[in-house]
């Protein structure tokens, strides 16, 4: 088997670099991290998902399938917190952006590496205290653990929220590493808008994590000061205002969501450039909304409070800027649309999810507009309307973001090619279920089947049916899905440096890269150049056109 042009899987390679565990569980190159990241993530992934399926199990009947009604009640709570804070959260920046930040920054690894890896074991230090708490009582308060009931609960609401707690260190740590890592270490041939978008997603997001996690971290601890102590904060009976908590909760969480959305948008735009084989169209448009979206999502909190009591005004200022956030969101979307618009799209897998991500990611931010309208929120807040809304953007969006970028860069992390078809039927499927899924729980949310029901009214059984064979046929994707990454591993084709004609740095080194990345110095040009890049049947991939060798190398 002729090895390709630029794959260095037989010869010096970050992975083959150092040997043993230790050189594992101690290092400091950025690239390994990010694997351990992705190892760990992916594990929270199946853990979450095994929860995802027995809670449609579960509702297979209107009465008891398969548990008790307590135990329902943690399975939701213990899906959603290990979807949100051990998965979605870190997922892109922690496992991805480790791996290609310093590599599209053309540097060597990023700005403080010993922080980096102090980032990973908080990671490692939550995720063992949000275990323990399922093995110790399990919460059931809902991912959002809301008071009063969680200051009154008595499942293990401590160690999950101190778990909660560390892993928003380990995302705040991240964040700052990104920025510095992006101010100080791109070359100076770089200016802010040669940057790759993937970058600009991940600038964005690292400003949300540093500004809104604090919060988070300080009302957790409120929260635990109350349970431990007794101190009137949230609790009405010592004095104190639970819906408090609920601005203190989403002035985070809303946030949050954007720290998911973020990073999968840059995901998208690099990958919706490489494969319509086209410059990105409107790169500062695209650079500016991730910027905008940044700072609008610290200013609507409240649309998740309509129902609370809050004033009427706050109510309807609260509404009025969550219409802004579609203006930058749909920017995007626009450019992204025009940049495949006369490309030539490759139906490569990569691009199937990101147009997956397209189509679901549009019904999940259309149909929040129908949350973000007073009058419709009132009738639809708490129904199954808002778990197909958000399963649309974080699941439909930000995971199949993720998993798109893995399959993009999988040749660079691993150095092996993937069997085509099979990852195809893989992303096939997964579209499929997850439509079959969730598609349902609009229909029954919006005749007002209630989220976090145990029970429930007959009449919502077929919908119910059609969203858990859904969820296997999602399932069996997956399977699929892994099933490709895993053979690819063993019996993989070699990969070249560039397989797919991207004009960003980290494609412009061996696959996988070595230890330090670059043999020599990549000068960075406009990455979206993608027209200098040819595709050489003997490389059995994308090189350096002849006549455009200023700028790059293979
Ligand atoms: C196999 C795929 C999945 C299925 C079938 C699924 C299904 C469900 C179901 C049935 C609920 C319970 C709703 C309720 O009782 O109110 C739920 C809640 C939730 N899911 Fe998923 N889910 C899946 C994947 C995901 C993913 C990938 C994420 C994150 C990106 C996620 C995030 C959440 C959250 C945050 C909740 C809210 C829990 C709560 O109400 O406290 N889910 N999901
Ligand atoms: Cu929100």
């Amino acid at each position: 088997m002729a090895v390709p042009v630029g794959n260095a899987l037989f010869g010096d390679n970050y992975l083959s670099h150092a040997k043993g565990w230790k050189s594992w569980l101690f290092t400091l190159d950025h690239k390994r991290i990010g694997v351990m990241y992705l190892v760990s993530i992916l594990a929270s992934f199946l853990l979450g998902g095994v929860f995802a399926l027995l809670i449609r199990m579960e509702l297979w009947t209107p009465q008891r399938t398969i548990m008790d009604a307590n135990t329902y009640n943690q399975m939701f709570t213990l899906h959603g917190a290990a979807m949100i804070f051990l998965f979605i959260i870190p997922g892109i920046p922690a496992a991805l952006g480790n791996f290609v930040l310093p590599l599209m920054l053309g540097a060597k690894d990023v700005a403080f590496p010993r922080l980096n890896l102090l980032s990973y074991y908080l990671w490692v230090a939550g995720a063992v205290l949000a275990l323990v708490s399922i093995v110790t009582g399990a919460v059931d308060t809902g991912w959002t653990f809301y008071t009063p009931y969680s200051t009154t609960t008595n499942t293990s609401v401590i160690s999950m929220t101190l778990g909660a707690f560390i892993l928003g260190f380990s995302s705040i740590f991240t964040g700052l590493n990104f920025i510095v890592s992006i101010h100080k270490l791109r070359p100076p041939t770089m200016t802010w808008f040669k940057m790759p978008l993937f970058l600009w997603g991940l600038y964005g997001t690292a400003i949300i994590q540093i500004l809104a996690t604090p919060v988070l971290g300080i009302t957790l601890l409120l929260l635990i000061a109350e349970r431990a102590l007794g101190v009137g904060i949230f609790d009405p009976a010592l004095g104190g205002d639970p819906v408090l908590f609920q601005h203190f909760f989403w002035f985070y969480s809303h946030p949050a969501v954007y720290i998911m959305i973020l990073p999968a948008m840059g995901v998208i735009s690099e990958l919706v450039s490489t494969f319509s084989h086209r410059h990105i169209f409107g790169y500062r448009f695209i650079a500016m909304s991730s910027i905008a979206i940044a700072v609008i999502s610290f200013l609507v909190w409240g649309h998740h409070m309509f129902v609370s009591g809050q004033s009427n005004l706050a109510s309807l200022i609260f509404s009025i800027l969550t219409f802004l956030v579609a203006i930058p969101s749909a920017v995007k979307v626009f450019n992204w649309v025009a940049t495949m618009y006369k490309g030539e799209v490759e139906l490569a897998t990569p691009m199937l999810y990101a147009l997956s991500f397209l189509f679901l990611f549009g019904i999940g931010g259309l149909t929040g507009l129908f949350l973000g309208a007073l009058a419709t929120d009132v009738h639809l807040t708490d129904t199954y309307f808002v778990v197909a809304h958000f399963h649309y953007t974080m699941f439909g969006g930000t995971a199949i973001a993720f998993f798109g970028g893995l399959f993009y860069w999988w040749p660079k992390i691993t150095g092996r090619m993937y069997r085509e078809a099979w990852a195809k039927l893989g992303a096939f499927l997964i579209f499929i279920g997850f439509n079959t899924t969730f598609l349902a729980q609009f229909i029954m949310g919006a005749q007002g089947m209630p989220r976090r029901y145990y029970n429930y009214l007959p009449e919502f059984a077929p919908y119910h049916k059609v969203s858990t064979i859904g969820a296997f046929i999602l399932a069996i994707g997956f399977v699929i899905a892994a099933g490709v990454l895993l053979h690819s591993l063993f019996a993989g084709e070699p990969a070249p440096a560039n397989p797919w004609g991207a004009a960003t740095l980290e494609w412009q080194t061996t696959s996988p890269p070595p230890h330090d990345n670059f043999e020599t110095q990549p000068i960075p040009g406009d990455p979206y150049d993608v027209d200098r890049w040819v595709f050489d049947r003997e490389a059995g991939g994308y090189v350096l056109a002849p006549s455009g060798a200023a700028g790059g190398r293979v």
